[in-house]
């Protein structure tokens, strides 16, 4: 499929430098910017077909961790915003068992995509994971499948809705709540969030939206997925160097095997 069959350039002229500065003003004010139906209907109907037939070959984690994602502090009891337990359910296939000719690669590779995200997030190049599992990843949430509150250890996340469940799996956020380089925590924040006390953003979004946030400040979470249509979604990791490999313990706890 060609790069104009994939993305919506009439509704989203990604070349057009005013077109890349406002997007880039909006993620700069709200931390998250979400381009709805980006994807060409036909594209998404390629990338869920393909899922689909690779689902079986998803591996699944199931943990309990901390908003932080950090082991816990012992200074504070179990039940602090520090340390209470969140449970989540990941699955995905990796990249190298999304087909070669996949419109995700396409987009993926695309030195136009690239020029189109270094611009928004203000980043000088982009490039992808050295190993051969981390760059493109299809995540599947099935009925009951969630992702518990977190900060995200990566500056900013790339992903693609490709199906959509019947109910749930929709993206709760608020933004600006920990300084992870300054080192602020932010406990009372943390703790009105997760008491329900703060109401989050909520992000319910249709198939074929590109979403990028900047997830590691924003407390964020996706909420289960409720009936039999399964959630999924296409995450793009970046770096903005070249040459960097996830490492092989963390390859092995996410992906169960090493690329
Ligand atoms: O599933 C989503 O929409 C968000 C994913 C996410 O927050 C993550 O992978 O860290
Ligand atoms: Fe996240």
């Amino acid at each position: 499929m060609q790069f104009s069959e994939i993305v919506n350039l009439d509704k989203f002229p990604i070349t057009d430098l005013d077109f890349q500065k406002s997007c880039k003003s909006m993620l700069d004010k709200n931390g998250a910017l979400n381009l709805e139906k980006f994807l060409q209907p036909a594209a998404i109907k390629e990338i869920r077909e393909e899922g689909i037939k690779n689902q079986h070959l998803a591996h699944y984690v199931k943990n309990d961790h901390n908003v932080y994602l950090m082991a816990n502090d012992p200074n504070y009891p179990v039940s602090h915003p520090r340390n209470r337990p969140i449970s989540s359910s990941k699955g995905c296939i990796q990249d190298d068992q999304i087909p070669q000719n996949s419109p995700l690669h396409t987009l993926y590779d695309s030195e136009v995509f690239k020029n189109f995200l270094s611009y928004v997030l203000g980043e000088e190049a982009l490039y992808e994971f050295a190993d051969s599992l981390s760059s493109i990843n299809l995540h599947f949430a099935s009925k009951g499948q969630e992702l518990g509150w977190h900060f995200d250890n990566s500056s900013f996340a790339t992903t693609l809705l490709i199906q959509k469940p019947e109910d749930g799996g929709v993206f709760e956020y608020v933004e600006n709540v920990r300084d992870a380089i300054g080192g602020e925590m932010n406990y009372t924040a943390v703790d009105r969030i997760l008491n329900n006390t703060t109401k989050p953003k909520k992000f319910n979004l249709p198939e074929g939206t590109l979403a990028l946030f900047r997830g590691q400040n924003a407390l964020h979470r996706v909420t289960p997925t409720e009936g039999e249509r399964t959630r999924i979604l296409a995450v793009f990791a970046y770096n903005s160097k070249p040459g960097i490999a996830i490492s092989p313990e963390t390859s092995m706890i996410f992906y169960g095997r090493v690329g």
